[in-house]
């Protein structure tokens, strides 16, 4: 806590459960600032929050307020947030620019992860990892450095096949990322269960998943473990169906010239907008599906970090 950066800010649900010893679960925002549509995302974000403190754990969603990096936002702090329509992405990079420019902010798994680790949190949840691009060369997601060398356990539904899969699971293997297929022994494709490229390791239940990160970490590996847990079957988007919108929308992205930070959130718009509203209850399932199995992932790490100092 001490060596807490002064531009931190902890919610009293944070702190509390800090104090307490409770479990607590990091949640991005750029699903919120620029991964969904208004309503859907307050709503979208509040649900996920829920679903955290339904499991008995607190929701510290992450965000750049009023010229802090705030961990865990109060109600009204997530509709500003949700409301705002100057809100900047925030990546690795952009944590100075959002401070000193006084601009709002929804971090990215990668900006989540670095923030969450530094207060201290072991877990985070998200909908889909970014990755290597299709068809815009160079176009490499700075999530992936972050699961390279931040430690903390991501839970994800795997990575939308917008991007290039192979080359996405290709630099986590040189980079040393496990990629744990909750359940499933496929890589999950975010709005498909996934069949096409096999995971480094299946692990089956959270009490599996901590004891696997205690095991990566007490070695001194310094990378994350992401965690991917396949879409609920009910919700599954035919992957066909899913394909077809990602590609038409990679194609326009070229067409336009469409690149850099802008590139994700242009694709992710034109993918709901392609679906209609099936791809977005799809999406909204994923998450909060995400946001419980990581809760449930934070609770066994306390239950054991508890036992360890009694004995
Ligand atoms: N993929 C999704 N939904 C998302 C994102 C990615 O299916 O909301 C967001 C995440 O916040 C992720 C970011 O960290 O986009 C990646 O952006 P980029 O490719 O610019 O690094
Ligand atoms: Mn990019």
């Amino acid at each position: 806590m001490s060596d807490l950066p002064s531009s931190f800010s902890l919610s009293l649900e944070v702190l509390s459960a800090r104090r307490r010893g409770l479990p607590i679960v990091a949640l991005e925002s750029t699903v919120i600032t620029h991964g969904l549509p208004k309503p859907y995302n307050l709503t979208l974000a509040q649900d996920m929050e829920a679903a955290v403190r339904a499991e008995g754990a607190a929701p510290a969603t992450i965000a750049i307020l009023g010229g802090k990096v705030q961990i865990g936002l109060t109600p009204d702090q997530l509709e500003q947030l949700a409301n705002s329509s100057d809100a900047i992405k925030v990546s690795l990079r952009d944590f100075a620019t959002a401070l000193t420019g006084n601009k709002m902010g929804g971090t990215t798994v990668a900006g989540t992860m670095f923030a969450a680790e530094k207060a201290g949190i072991r877990v985070f949840a998200t909908g889909g990892i970014g990755g290597v691009h299709r068809e815009h060369s160079f176009d490499v997601s700075t999530d992936l450095q972050a699961l390279a060398s931040i430690p903390i356990i991501v839970v994800s539904a795997g990575a939308k096949s917008i991007l290039d899969l192979r080359a996405t699971l290709e630099y986590l293997e040189t980079m040393g990322v496990p990629v744990v297929g909750y359940g499933t022994d496929k890589f999950p494709e975010f709005f498909s269960p996934g069949k096409t490229y096999p995971v480094s390791v299946r692990l089956d239940t959270p009490e599996a998943v901590v004891a696997f990160a205690k095991t990566h970490w007490e070695l001194g590996m310094k990378s994350a473990v992401l965690v991917c847990q396949p879409i609920p079957a009910g919700s599954a988007l035919d992957a066909q169906v899913a394909r077809q919108a990602e590609e038409t929308a990679s194609r326009e992205a070229q067409e336009k010239n469409i690149r850099g930070q802008e590139l994700t959130p242009f694709l992710l718009k034109r993918v709901n907008e392609l679906t209609g509203g099936k791809s977005m209850r799809a999406n909204l399932d994923l998450l909060l599906n995400n946001a419980r199995l990581a809760a449930q992932i934070a609770r066994v790490w306390v239950s054991q970090e508890y036992r360890a100092r009694l004995t």
